[in-house]
């Protein structure tokens, strides 16, 4: 195939791609709806940041730059688009953030022309990925993402020790960004960390995650909270764990938050991703829970087990078994759109809304953390449905 045919076939692939429309599917739930397609992948890509198009420097019309996978999108909307800030992984390794936006929010994404330039710190980031975006109520919208770069005390050979933190950066149009100081906590490292939208007792508020090595959270404990006096030199001096790991549940080896959370008139909705092991390895679901409204680092409302696991096709991927969300978006009717990416490689949506989440959260009954307590809930439930489905049953 000459130049000409391969870049009108692939350019013809990439528009199918890009404006097909999605499907909604049954739900037997009824929590939530999943959709027939992702509706972000590396091949949605812009092909002018993969291809040259020059057929002098390119005569094969050949992928210059290559994709590894798109995944793990902030999410937000602004003045009525659908936007994700999504993880674009290169074959590099390198991860940087990158624009997609629908006119619904549930297919066409498409990116803008270029991806974020991050202003760096005094210390460059090698490695950002995981942008949490937050809508706050002094006006700005912020950006907290995991800056990773190598431990500078890592023994001489090891290549692969490395150091996360929380960095910031913050805009108004999505266009021009202003980097902030790293969050300064007092834990070791920090990944998923999360700004609330409105001041708690006055202050910026975090959910964070400390941990005491790059994967091993160790005595980090799980998903904490914390109170920063400014934005400008953000600096949490106490972190109170609000969700703790723990044994025999889907959170057992770690957790972190995941979108900035929801206020609702009952409490705060966090959606959160859960790790457990397995004989495979690490199963990341993400699960719900609420939180008291003037003291979000209380729990009120905790369902038991996982409220999204990966399935089917998404069980497989470059770190397989991974569900994980740092994005969802609440419309002015209360719908919900819950991003999530597979197994570190691609993105898709579910719908629900605020009302649905709250019933899940509120009326689905809590891990009692033994087998036989299990049975006993189950029995509960059997027990108020006989009399409603069989009434004549003779059974105690
Ligand atoms: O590979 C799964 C996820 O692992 C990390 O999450 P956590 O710190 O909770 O283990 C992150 O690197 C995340 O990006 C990734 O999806």
């Amino acid at each position: 195939m000459n130049f000409s045919d391969r870049m009108q076939k692939i350019t013809d692939q990439h528009s199918n791609l890009v404006n097909r429309s999605n499907i909604k599917l049954f739900s037997t739930n009824g929590i939530y709806n999943r959709y027939k397609y992702p509706i972000l992948t590396r091949e949605h890509i812009p092909l002018n940041w993969r291809f040259d198009f020059n057929e002098t420097t390119n005569p094969f019309f050949m992928e210059r730059i290559g994709f590894n996978a798109v995944f793990n999108a902030g999410a937000i909307k602004l003045n009525g688009k659908y936007l994700l800030v999504a993880r674009v992984e290169g074959n590099d390794r390198k991860s940087l953030f990158a624009i997609a936006e629908s006119p619904n929010g549930i297919d066409q994404f498409k990116f803008w022309d270029r991806p974020i330039s991050i202003p760096q710190t005094s210390n460059p980031d090698t490695n950002v990925y995981d942008m949490r975006l937050t809508q706050h109520d002094d006006g700005w919208i912020y950006g907290v993402f995991c800056t990773e770069r190598k431990d500078p005390h890592a023994p001489e050979g090891d290549t692969s020790s490395a150091i996360a933190a929380a960095g910031i950066v913050r805009t108004k149009d999505l266009i021009t960004w202003e980097r902030l100081p790293d969050l300064i906590t007092h834990s070791g490292q920090q990944r998923n960390v999360v700004l609330f939208p409105h001041f708690i007792n006055g202050k910026y508020a975090f959910f964070t995650r400390p941990q005491d090595g790059f994967i091993d959270t160790g005595k980090g404990g799980g998903i904490g909270f914390g109170l920063s006096e400014t934005i400008e030199n953000p600096t949490i001096e106490s972190e109170t764990i609000v969700d703790s790991k723990r044994y025999h549940t889907v959170y057992e080896v770690k957790n972190g938050l995941g979108p900035a959370p929801i206020r609702t008139d009952e409490g705060w909705l966090n959606l959160a991703h859960g790790v457990r092991n397995t004989a495979a390895g690490l199963r990341y679901t993400l699960y719900l829970f609420m939180t008291h409204l003037e003291k979000p680092w209380e729990i009120i409302h905790k369902p038991h087990g996982y409220l999204i696991a990966p399935l089917k096709k998404e069980r497989v991927g470059d770190v397989s078994n991974v569900a994980f969300s740092n994005g969802w978006i609440k419309d002015e009717d209360g719908k919900v759109f819950i991003y999530y990416a597979s197994s570190d490689t691609r993105m898709h949506v579910a719908t629900t809304s605020v009302e649905k989440l709250t019933d899940y959260c509120i009326n689905s009954p809590e891990d009692k953390l033994y087998s036989h307590c299990s049975v006993e809930t189950i029995n509960e439930l059997i027990k108020s449905n006989t009399s409603i489905l069989n009434p004549t049953s003779l059974q105690p």
